[in-house]
């Protein structure tokens, strides 16, 4: 009787772990997704509808400000130690394969524990004298070959759809945003709007709060992408290898010199969306942050016409393009002798 009632409290102090680690993150992510939906309620149709007018679009200057982050949104969060809050589907669906192989972990665990407990009380020397010299059990063996196997297997079915998921071709009539890895800054060049280049320098920490904006994380210069439209990602670099991350998007990819890596991304709610190089290139790596802005389509039109660029498939209409631009800022590392280090990001000229 005494070894059952430890055992029940074994087995609720393992529940109780398990419904601290397993269930918080699903409510933090439904929370965030709420979050998310009021203020895509809150502040679109107002802006959506002045832009959706086609003297509005025309103009194209000052349609755009730049969208205010929402807390906890797209960024990381005090203490946090969940996957953040995902909008994109793969990442959804990432993030239900990370709670479901917590709770696998979890059970496994478990019933690891349980067993050593009672092995460990069961046969102890007192209880069991003469201990039992049982070497082999046939049925045993196949049973704790075959279920971790089955286990396995059926763990490596939704792993790699997500792998798939991640590499499903693009459509033809995609958006393709040029990622520029540079030292120590991002360049975002798009050739289907006229291939003018955004140069991405992060903000100090007084314009970044001034802006209401994570420190570090801020830049002046967003890469603006349209949402719920399939994006051609292609990322390099000009020096050395970076890496383009953003957490909230479940994407990473490596930016090396002279390789174009090609990866799909649709971003399932306007927002905007935080991520950092990943990739250690040199002196101020941890300075040369990505601000993401996911649009509705026709603010992202009016944002692409502000920029001097044109509207994909809209030619005949003599939008005309701005002159495609060199990068606007020098590589740090193409100046001769540079020590590189320790400058603040430079203002963009362009601005
Ligand atoms: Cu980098």
């Amino acid at each position: 009787m005494k070894i059952l009632g430890f055992h029940r409290i074994v087995a609720s102090l393992a529940m109780a772990f398990a419904l601290v680690v397993g269930v918080q993150p699903a409510l933090a992510q439904e929370a965030a997704e709420a979050t998310a939906t009021t203020q895509l309620e809150s502040v679109d149709p107002a802006e959506a509808a002045d832009v959706a007018d086609a003297d509005a679009v025309a103009e194209g200057a000052g349609a755009y400000t730049p969208m205010k982050p929402t807390e906890g949104i797209g960024m990381p969060v005090d203490r946090g130690l969940d996957i953040q809050p995902q909008f994109s589907e793969t990442g959804e669906f990432a993030y239900g394969l990370h709670v479901g192989l917590i709770w696998v972990m979890v059970a496994i665990s478990a019933f690891v524990l349980v067993l050593l407990l009672y092995t460990v009380f069961r046969f102890r020397r007192k209880a069991n004298p003469v201990p039992s010299k049982t070497s082999h059990n046939t049925l045993i063996e196949v049973i704790w070959t075959v279920v971790p196997a089955l286990i396995l297997l059926a763990i490596a079915i939704p792993s790699i759809t997500l792998i798939a998921k991640q590499y499903e071709p693009i459509p033809k009539d995609a958006i393709t945003v040029k990622v520029t890895g540079y030292q120590w800054y991002w360049g975002y060049t798009y050739p289907d709007n006229g291939d003018f280049e955004i140069i991405s320098n992060m903000l100090d920490d007084a314009e970044a709060e001034a802006r209401g904006e994570p420190h570090q994380l801020a830049v002046d210069n967003r890469m603006v992408v349209p949402v719920g439209v399939p994006i051609r990602m292609q990322i390099t670099a000009a020096d050395v290898i970076h890496s383009f991350a953003v957490p909230s998007l479940w994407f990473k990819l490596d930016a090396v010199p002279g390789r174009l890596n090609e990866k799909i991304l649709i971003i399932e709610k306007p927002g905007v969306y935080y991520g950092q190089c990943s990739e250690l290139c040199g002196a101020r790596h941890a300075y040369m942050p990505i601000a993401v802005e996911a649009l509705p389509l026709d603010q992202y039109n009016a944002w692409v016409l502000a920029q001097g660029g044109k509207i994909a498939g809209a030619e005949e209409e003599g939008v005309e393009a701005a002159p495609a631009a060199a990068p606007a800022q020098q590589p740090e590392s193409a100046v001769e002798g540079a020590a590189g280090a320790g400058e603040l990001p430079v203002e963009n000229p362009t601005t």
